[in-house]
């Protein structure tokens, strides 16, 4: 998978070179490709943003730099809609992402992500881009950030885990929260007690189908309490 990212601050993307996702770029995996927006700014301040028509607080960014930049890396050639790129604008103003959002992105073959700043992007830019690819504008929750570097950050992270080969045991992916609808089961390791606390008798018990069960039971027990939202008959998988 290549994944662009256009921002103003490329620096924020030297943590996804750590770890997991860094050992995933070695292998050829993922090519990730941060450039900085101004590159295409060329005035002498390299200006990215300007005051809003009609009004306000704040700054909005300017079309301009975002066209050229768009253009290198989504290319402006017509292309077949399935090698068309994704683009991606993390906005406070998008729908949300959840796991669905990153299975569905992991199966792309070229990820494009627009980091925002300031009070937003001039909306000619999201028009402008649905002629280069498929535009998504995505929130990763209700809540505002000072810009789209964090969010798309933790949007790499969780779709470029689901890349095949990226994580070494795929089974550890479908164990997860989320991944079944649920919240993750309690996990337990040695020491049998610790400060006076014993790991639930059930899984030193050795029988297979009561961990299941117990385990099943544990992930309800939890969703009902933390996350009743995703129990809701309407939405929630068939379990
Ligand atoms: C993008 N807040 S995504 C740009 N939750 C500016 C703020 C912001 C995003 C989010």
């Amino acid at each position: 998978m290549r994944i662009d990212v256009l921002s103003i601050f490329p620096s924020y993307f030297d943590g996804l070179t750590l770890s997991l996702l860094g050992k995933a770029q070695d292998a050829g995996l993922i090519d990730l490709r941060v450039r900085d927006l101004r590159d295409w700014a060329f005035d002498r301040h390299r200006t990215v943003d300007d005051t809003p028509y009609g009004g306000g607080a704040g700054m909005v960014m300017k079309p301009e730099p975002w066209g050229l930049a768009l253009d290198e890396v989504a290319g402006s050639a017509p292309a077949p809609d399935a090698e068309r790129p994704t683009i991606i604008f993390p906005s406070p103003a998008g729908e949300v992402f959840t796991q669905k959002t990153a299975r569905q992105l992991a199966t792309r073959e070229h990820l494009v992500f627009g980091c925002g700043r300031y009070e937003g992007i001039d909306e000619r830019v999201f028009e402008y881009a649905a002629d280069l690819g498929e535009v998504r504008l995505i929130s990763l929750g209700d809540y505002v950030l000072n810009g789209g570097e964090v969010a798309t950050m933790a949007m790499i992270e969780a779709i470029g885990r689901l890349i095949p080969g990226v994580v070494g045991n795929p089974e550890s992916l479908v164990e997860e929260s989320h991944e079944d609808g649920l919240l993750e089961y309690p996990s337990y390791t040695k020491p049998a007690s610790w400060r006076e606390r014993a790991v639930p008798e059930i899984l030193l018990s050795g029988n297979h189908g009561a961990i299941a069960a117990w385990r099943r039971e544990q992930q309800l027990v939890r969703t009902r309490a933390r996350r009743p939202d995703l129990l809701a008959d309407d939405e929630a998988p068939s379990r």
